[in-house]
């Protein structure tokens, strides 16, 4: 009995030595400590031993336990040393490599030249106020001066949801709508940035949704003078103090007079070129003086108080500034053009 346990022990640490994994390791455990193992057979069998034997068998087959035990533990632990040092090796980082580009995003051209404006008129004393872009036929239409029949308010020109709501067609059912709120009793001096819609086919100049900011002030003795010297001091700032202005006769429903402003061309500087297309001169906006009507629809007595207005498309206005030659670019997207601005 004591040949067979000496020979199960130099098996058991043979095969501990011969181990690769965890698993042999386990195996062997099983194999040789297990309750149905060799040596557990071996006790199993000391009944047939004299007096004399069994304690000495059984302390061997204890320290043979022992001995297969400690010899497993200790091979566990050098493969997991081994194990470790692998897998450090394999994950190991070189800090020393070039690290992968980070493309970092900007503002939209857009939205950069409508905050721009917005910080314009914020410093002529300008809020800024916005409002829905489903609208009511009466804000959008019929306050603004255009009754029920109006040519402007041509129902193939707009997006209409029901017979008495649409898509706003420009921003300002948002100044009709701030006049009301200030009832009439003090002055409005505001502009209003946001998507408005048309029914139009979409072309290099022309979008279904496009942006606009209007402006408007209302007081006492509020004077054309007044919207000169604005637009004069905005058009200035924007595009540069090298430029001049002037104002033509126009007509819109809501203002009277109206006018429309030009722009003195920077590329020929006013000789005529194509961009000017020969005129020396680039619209870049529309105004006036707020219509009687549109102020007495809102509150506001027309004998006490009046006021100028304004309307621009930021698109428009960018276009001239960057030199962007078809407005779809804005709603695109396409990154090789919006990243050409992120430092304009
Ligand atoms: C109220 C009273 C008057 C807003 C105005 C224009 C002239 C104008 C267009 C220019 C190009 C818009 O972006 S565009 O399509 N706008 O020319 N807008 S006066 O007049 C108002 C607005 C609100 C209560």
């Amino acid at each position: 009995m004591r040949e067979r346990l000496e020979e199960l022990k130099a098996e058991a640490l043979e095969k501990v030595e011969k181990a690769y994994s965890p698993s042999d390791l386990q195996d062997v455990k099983v194999a040789y400590l297990g309750k149905k193992g060799p040596i557990t057979e071996v006790l199993r069998g000391m009944g047939k031993l004299s007096q004399e034997e069994r304690p000495i068998i059984g302390e061997l087959a204890n320290t043979v336990r022992e001995a297969i035990t400690e010899a497993i533990e200790t091979k566990k632990n050098t493969l997991e040393a081994i194990e470790l040092e692998r897998k450090l090796q394999e994950e190991a980082i070189d800090v020393t490599l070039p690290g992968r580009p980070v493309s970092v995003g900007g503002p939209h051209l857009l939205t950069k030249i409508v905050e721009e404006i917005e910080d314009l008129f914020i410093g002529m004393g300008f809020e800024i106020r916005e409002g829905p872009e489903v609208e009511t036929d009466y804000y959008n239409f019929e306050a603004l001066n255009l009754p029920k029949g109006h040519p402007a308010r041509d129902m193939q020109d707009s997006f209409y949801i029901t017979e008495d709501l649409l898509l706003r067609t420009h921003t300002s059912p948002v100044q009709a709508r701030t006049m009301e709120e200030y009832k009439g009793s003090r002055p409005v001096k505001m502009i209003c940035p946001g998507k408005v819609y048309r029914r139009d086919t979409d072309d290099a100049t022309h979008s279904h949704q496009f942006t606009q900011i209007e402006g408007l002030y209302v007081d006492k003795n509020v004077r054309m003078s007044d919207l000169k010297g604005v637009l004069n001091h905005f058009a200035k700032q924007l595009f540069g103090e090298d430029r001049e202005i002037r104002l033509r006769p126009s007509f819109f429903p809501f203002t009277e007079p109206s006018v429309e402003m030009d722009i003195s061309c920077k590329v020929c500087g006013g000789d005529g070129c194509s961009v000017c297309k020969g005129t020396g001169w680039i619209e870049i906006l529309g105004g006036g003086m707020v219509h009687p009507n549109v102020l007495e629809m809102a509150g506001y007595d027309p004998k006490v108080y009046n006021g100028f207005a304004f309307g621009m498309g930021p698109e428009r206005i960018a276009m001239l500034k960057y030199g962007v030659d078809d407005i779809r670019h804005f709603y695109t997207n396409d990154v090789r053009f919006l990243s050409q601005y992120h430092n304009a």
